[in-house]
């Protein structure tokens, strides 16, 4: 079966590949290609809808944390309310030779209504290929006589699956400006080609010099494969992973957790961006398994 519609959770496959989707949040918990498992998902992640789960790509909607627009504050929290809310999925799943491709909505409800009084609707994409996910998140501002410009961050909070945190690198970064969110917010350039997680950070880096921005996700010198990752319509990406002094102050995080992932996160981040009544915002973050 190519895909399995359960109460809670869809699952794709595709030509030996599969990614399994929470509709609570709509949020992407495995994504297995090569044989092997590339999203990291807690051990101690709450998978029962009663909180955000700590794995795998939560969607951040439409604030990204408290420390960037503190204005934005009270709009469910760090990351907004996208993540802890149920989506649908569509009757309509495309499939080729090549792909499967399930999509997920999410409009406003009361409760969202009285955090957010905007009319908004959130399209996402999974498409998965044998060596590919692709996800592309459409953020809407429907067309009406009393619709009004609102304004918002999203993130993909992407966790990637790593043997050792603390050898995995993502390059090339080398004269990419970004912020650093644990030094006062300053900005600063990345100095090396490849940006390593060996302390705590939390960079949103600025890719807005390109409109399609890749990288090269390495496991380490003596990994087989790499993931190569392109975001679209993303100006920015943070690069996180709390290690052990803070990721051990985080509840649902297993006891070394840290040393298994490393977020890169494209995202509209750094600046609001701001939507007309009829207007579309569409960001897109394809992952593919590269042998090296
Ligand atoms: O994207 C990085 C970040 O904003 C960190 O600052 C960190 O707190 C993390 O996300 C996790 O946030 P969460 O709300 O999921 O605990």
């Amino acid at each position: 079966m190519p895909i399995q519609k359960g109460e809670k959770i869809v699952v794709l496959e595709k030509n030996g590949a599969s990614a399994e989707i929470y509709l609570y949040g709509a949020t992407v918990s495995s994504w297995k290609s090569g044989g092997v498992e590339r999203f990291w998902m807690s051990g101690a992640a709450v998978l029962d809808g009663s909180a955000p789960i700590r794995g795998g790509i939560p969607i951040g909607f439409p604030i990204f944390a408290n420390d960037v627009h503190p204005e934005f504050a009270e709009l469910g929290g760090a990351h907004g309310f996208a993540r802890i809310n149920v989506w649908t999925l569509d009757d309509v799943v495309l499939e080729t030779e090549a792909d499967i491709k399930a999509t997920f909505r999410l409009v406003p409800n009361d409760a969202i209504s009285k955090l957010f009084p905007h009319p908004f609707e959130l399209v996402y994409e999974v498409t998965l290929t044998g060596s590919g996910l692709t996800t592309v998140l459409h953020i809407i501002n429907p067309a009406s006589t009393t619709s009004k410009p609102w304004q918002f961050n999203t993130v993909f909070h992407t966790y990637y699956k790593v043997p050792q945190s603390l050898k995995a690198s993502i390059s090339p970064l080398q004269g990419t400006p970004y912020i650093d969110r644990l030094d006062g917010m300053k900005r600063k350039v990345q100095e090396s080609e490849k940006a390593f997680m060996l302390v705590e950070t939390a960079s949103a880096y600025d890719l807005s010099a390109k409109d399609e921005f890749e990288v090269l996700f390495s496991y380490g010198d003596d990994a087989t494969d790499a993931l190569k990752i392109v975001s679209k319509g993303f100006p920015d990406a943070v690069f996180w992973n709390p290690r052990e002094v803070v990721g051990s102050t985080v509840p649902d995080m297993s006891k070394g957790g840290w040393n298994e992932f490393i977020c890169w996160e494209p995202g509209v981040i750094s600046n609001l961006a701001t939507l007309k009544p009829g207007d579309r915002f569409t960001g897109v973050q394809h992952m593919e398994v590269v042998s090296m």
